[in-house]
């Protein structure tokens, strides 16, 4: 996250008395002037509006007096939105249901998952393949649902991998991951995946500029050799696979947060930047020197002219694309080699810089596509720039200078208005169905609503505590849902009952469609949330697959009845194609393994009916457990290293008879002569 956490944590936690003097730091010797005097400001404002008191001051942590009711999904029946949450370093996506804040789903994405055998099952493993070798985790922040027509439409959810450069789809029918593709030339994906108005692309923007092309270079040759890149993957509208169509080279900026336009701006993505100064140590001295850092505006229609016209260099790139596929239930991996690389100096009017103040970090398009917010996260104000205004200002050429052949565009001429918020901190703006606009405040810990158009803040709550992003139901797309607003705070402190040292991040649940907002419910979240979308559960659950068609299922070692089951081996490797029913596994006996043998457990699960997956877990199993959905086959790897017997059982409580679904493998001694049998009941 951003700067702003430590100095937050500081302010938090100092007694009352001592909150006026500055913090010490080893740095403070070194701290700039300049950043003194906004530190000591920041200071003295979150002394007006920040360190809410310990319990808001507010009956009931501040919640409106009838708020329990307006949240209440009685039992049986069904929440009105599906909300997805990003894991942040947990690496996953987990589904909440609103208004209740019921955690319905983790969707294993970048972490392996040993509930669900994602990464740990043979199926799921080239998921998690990168040109690094295979990755057991990352960090993930931004969910995406796609869109049609600048609206959410139920099919698939994108979200980034910050740590090693990754974009993920989710499927919405299975809930599944089912693709990651690998983001070559990139250090931090953070700006991304920010779908474009019809899901033409989504986005990876570089947040750490590195060497391009990579390379083995001293540090300090970072403004000569270090880029920045800002990738365009595109998105087959019928089966959604990604491709890495382009990246665009930048300076070495911190690419920060992405959004698309729309409407108007259709064809436009925009950037925002921090550390335009490109510093390399201590940032957050050296990264806040200018007033200005800017927001990177990319023309993706006219970048594609230059695709289609052979103006990208085809340059060397080693990355992954992986793909799962729901009939044969198995992912593959593909090493990908070259990339096209646009560059803007040779590109001219597909890249402008517009300047925002003070390092911003989110950049938010407003549903008609016409503004554009850049929230500085050092700055009390935030600037809106107007799209008509850019468009016209490209046409006068009202240009302040050119940065590597990239105008930058002069700030007065494309300001459409300042929202003088009172607030700390700016971080993220998303919109309702009313013409306002929310805007989150991490130092002040609030959410400010304002008027989009007069700029004007009409409303103001409390968050508890250090708000990061926030979510309204298509909040970010042409037609916002409204009704509801989701603050995702980093702190939450004395919220929740303590759990020790870690407390689970929060969320809190707004009711935005009256004028003032009020505080419905808090309820804890995995990981730590960055961002969430979320969209009206009738998109999504008429769509929701039971089970898998076993007629359907062509994984290469599927087993469609009882009677095709059987034990191969070939050397020492042992297949053994298994099925589970209510309650049995067939086999369920089998003898004539050997210590040494890699032995794969195929197991299929040959239900036909929903909500009945089958577990698998066998003794000393160095992986975690199977849990093979109605009509899935799924792999087991097992490298018995010892003699002996060995129970397996059904790990997902399935039928009364679930403690009976169970089995034993001998395991005889390496070049034992044990023969291999195998039998369930009576039948060998
Ligand atoms: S971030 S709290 Cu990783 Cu989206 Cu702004
Ligand atoms: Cu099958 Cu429990």
């Amino acid at each position: 996250m951003v700067g702003g956490r430590r100095s937050a944590v500081i302010l938090k936690n100092q007694e009352p008395g001592t909150r006026n003097q500055e913090p010490r730091t080893k740095y403070q010797s070194t701290m700039h002037k300049m950043r003194k005097s906004i530190f000591l400001s920041l200071l003295s404002v979150a002394l007006i509006f920040g360190c809410q008191p310990r319990h808001g001051g507010l009956a009931g942590g501040g919640a409106a007096p009838d708020a329990a009711s307006r949240v209440y999904v009685a039992p049986g029946e069904l929440d009105e939105f599906y909300a997805f949450f990003s894991g942040g370093f947990s690496g996953q996506l987990s589904v909440y249901g609103l208004p209740s804040g019921r955690l319905l789903k983790i969707i294993p994405v970048f972490s392996v998952d040993g509930e669900k055998g994602y990464g740990f099952n043979e199926e799921t493993k080239p998921l998690l393949e990168t040109s690094f070798g295979f990755i057991p985790w990352d960090d993930a922040h931004h969910p995406q649902l796609s869109h049609t027509n600048g609206i959410p439409d139920g099919r698939w959810v994108f979200i980034n991998g910050n740590n090693t450069p990754r974009v993920a789809r989710i499927d919405l029918t299975t809930f599944e991951t089912v693709e990651i593709i690998e983001i070559p030339n990139s250090g931090g994906n953070h700006s991304s995946p920010y779908a474009t108005e019809n899901t033409e692309y989504v986005v990876a923007g570089t947040r750490f500029s590195v060497p391009f092309p990579q390379q083995d270079v001293p540090i300090s040759s970072y403004k000569e050799t270090f880029k920045g890149a800002l990738s365009f993957i595109s998105v087959d509208p019928k089966t959604g696979h990604m491709e890495l169509a382009f990246q665009v080279l930048l300076p070495a900026f911190n690419y920060d947060l992405a959004r698309a336009g729309k409407g108007k701006s259709h064809g436009w993505s925009f950037f925002t930047s921090y550390n335009v100064e490109q510093a390399h140590t201590l940032l957050e001295v050296n990264a806040s020197q200018y007033d200005k850092d800017f927001i990177a505006a990319v023309n993706w229609k006219k970048a594609e002219e230059y695709v289609k016209a052979g103006k990208a260099k085809e340059m060397p790139a080693s990355y992954f694309h992986n793909i799962y596929d729901d009939n044969s239930h198995m992912a593959t991996s593909k090493e990908m080699k070259t990339v096209k690389v646009l560059i803007p100096s040779e590109c001219p009017d597909m890249v402008y810089f517009l300047p925002t103040p003070k390092s911003p970090h989110g950049v938010d398009v407003d549903p008609t596509g016409e503004y554009i917010v850049g929230a500085g996260k050092l700055s009390a104000d935030m600037s809106v720039h107007s799209f008509s205004k850019i468009i016209k200002a490209i046409e006068n050429e009202a240009f302040e200078t050119h940065i590597d052949g990239i105008p930058v565009l002069k700030y007065e001429e494309i300001v459409a208005g300042i929202v003088s918020s009172g607030g700390l901190g700016p971080l993220h703006t998303e919109f309702d169905d009313n013409g306002y606009a929310y805007t989150t405040f991490f130092i002040s810990s609030e959410i400010v609503k304002w008027k989009v158009g007069t700029w004007e803040v009409v409303d103001r709550a409390p968050c508890y505590y250090s708000v990061g992003h926030l979510m309204i139901p298509g909040g970010d797309s042409k037609k916002p849902f409204g009704k509801y607003m989701v603050a995702m705070n980093k702190i939450t402190k004395d919220r929740y009952l303590p759990t020790g040292p870690e407390l689970n991040h929060s969320a809190q649940l707004y009711d935005i469609s009256g004028t003032k907002i009020q505080l419905l419910l808090d309820f804890p979240t995995v990981g730590e949330p960055h961002y969430a979308q979320a969209i009206p559960a009738h998109l999504v659950a008429p769509n929701s697959k039971k089970y898998f068609n076993l007629e359907d299922n062509v994984h290469p070692h599927v087993t469609k009845k009882e009677s095709d089951t059987r034990v191969v081996r070939e050397g020492n490797l042992v297949r053994v194609y298994m099925t589970t029913i209510r309650s049995h596994f067939a086999p369920d006996n089998i003898e004539g393994i050997r210590v040494g043998d890699k032995v794969y457990f195929h197991v299929t699960n040959l239900e036909q009916d929903w909500d009945v997956p089958h577990g698998f877990a066998v003794m000393g199993a160095r992986n975690a457990e199977l849990l093979i959905m109605p009509g899935q086959t799924e792999t087991l790897l097992w490298e018995p290293d010892r003699p002996g017997m060995f129970p397996f059982y059904c790990t997902d409580f399935c039928s009364a008879l679930h403690q009976e679904m169970q089995g034993y493998v001998r395991v005889s001694p390496k070049g034992a002569d044990t023969p291999l049998k195998w039998w369930v009941g009576n039948h060998e």
